[in-house]
């Protein structure tokens, strides 16, 4: 008889911890920045949204207003919009609220909780448009609901693309095309490279919210993994790395210290980081390849008067 092998999936709790450990044991540190987002790191980010020094959220949000009919324009009517990562809706509503009678909103996050609860305030608040969310991993090959109908629009704004590797961006890019199909379009927010005076304190504010938000990961790391972290031992830092074009967030260890996770004893050297984030900052220029090697060719694209940020219109080539 042959054997079988039945392989569980693993729960979230064990793939956080195996990630975590993982992380923690290379030489430089680091910890993956999906995980930023419990409950209280959400709430975080929500305020930092609203910072005088976190300029993307107001500036996409502005290009999104002022260019809505034009962007709705261009997309045509019957528009399916599928969202990649459900966050606060303001920047969805922009789009539905502008386009001519679109024909649903796809929601994709990994976050089941948060995900129903966005599909329901917006099916209260859009009663004739249909919402199918999915729950999954969108750098992995997913399918739309069979019923949906409309042509497919990506929407991915924020510039959380800025996360991803060269690497993980065509892994992306690549599912996206895949999913969506080839008569789709996607709808793209950037955050362009501009002076390291501007960047760093939009990583590094006064009121001290995005330090709260990076602390965070190991008071989660502590409640979830029983880890013993001590938050009063590690300082948030925001460093410009202008050769990779990308906001570095670390937290870096203030002092000689051991921290117990799971198994396993972690030491700290005084001064050594962990490293928790890449925000990485583009050149227009330098993401057409990208598109290109994906099956994507750039369209329209829309900025602010400041260039800080762009809304990069695509079609499948
Ligand atoms: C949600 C990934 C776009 O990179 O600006 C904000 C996350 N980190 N402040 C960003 C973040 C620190 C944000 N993204």
């Amino acid at each position: 008889m042959d054997d079988v092998f039945e392989i569980a999936a693993p729960d979230a709790r064990s793939v956080f911890l195996r990630d975590v450990l993982s992380g923690l044991s290379q030489t430089q540190k680091t910890l993956p920045c999906q995980y930023f987002y419990d409950a209280t790191g959400s709430e975080l980010f929500e305020q930092i949204t609203e910072l005088p020094e976190y300029y993307p959220t107001r500036t996409e949000t502005a290009i999104l207003t002022a260019h809505a009919g034009e962007i709705a324009d261009a997309l045509g009517p019957n528009a399916l919009l599928v969202e990649y990562g459900a966050g606060a809706s303001t920047k969805t509503r922009i789009l539905l609220d502008a386009l001519q009678a679109p024909a649903g909103y796809v929601p994709i996050d990994v976050s089941e909780a948060f995900l129903l609860q966005t599909a329901q305030v917006l099916r209260s608040d859009y009663p004739d448009l249909r919402v199918h969310p999915i729950v999954g991993d969108f750098m992995i090959r997913l399918g739309l609901p069979s019923d949906a109908g409309g042509n497919p629009v990506g929407f991915f704004p924020g510039s959380t693309i800025g996360n991803l590797s060269d690497e993980e961006i065509v892994q992306f890019m690549t599912a996206a095309r895949d999913l969506l199909g080839e008569t789709s379009r996607f709808v793209l927010g950037v955050d362009l490279r501009k002076d390291a005076s501007i960047l760093v304190p939009a990583y590094d504010d006064a009121a001290g919210i995005t330090a709260k938000f990076n602390l965070n990961l190991l008071a989660r790391i502590n409640k979830e993994l029983g880890a013993d972290f001590d938050l009063s031992a590690f300082a948030h830092r925001a460093i410009w790395n202008d050769p990779a074009s990308r906001i570095e967030m670390h937290l870096e260890s203030l002092k000689d210290q051991m921290v117990q996770a799971g198994t396993q004893s972690i030491t700290f050297a005084e001064g050594e980081t962990i490293h928790t984030e890449n925000s990485r900052k583009f050149a227009i220029d330098s993401l057409l390849p990208l598109f290109e090697q994906t099956g994507w060719k750039l369209n329209k694209q829309w900025l602010d008067d400041k260039r800080y940020f762009a809304v990069l219109l695509l079609s499948a080539a």
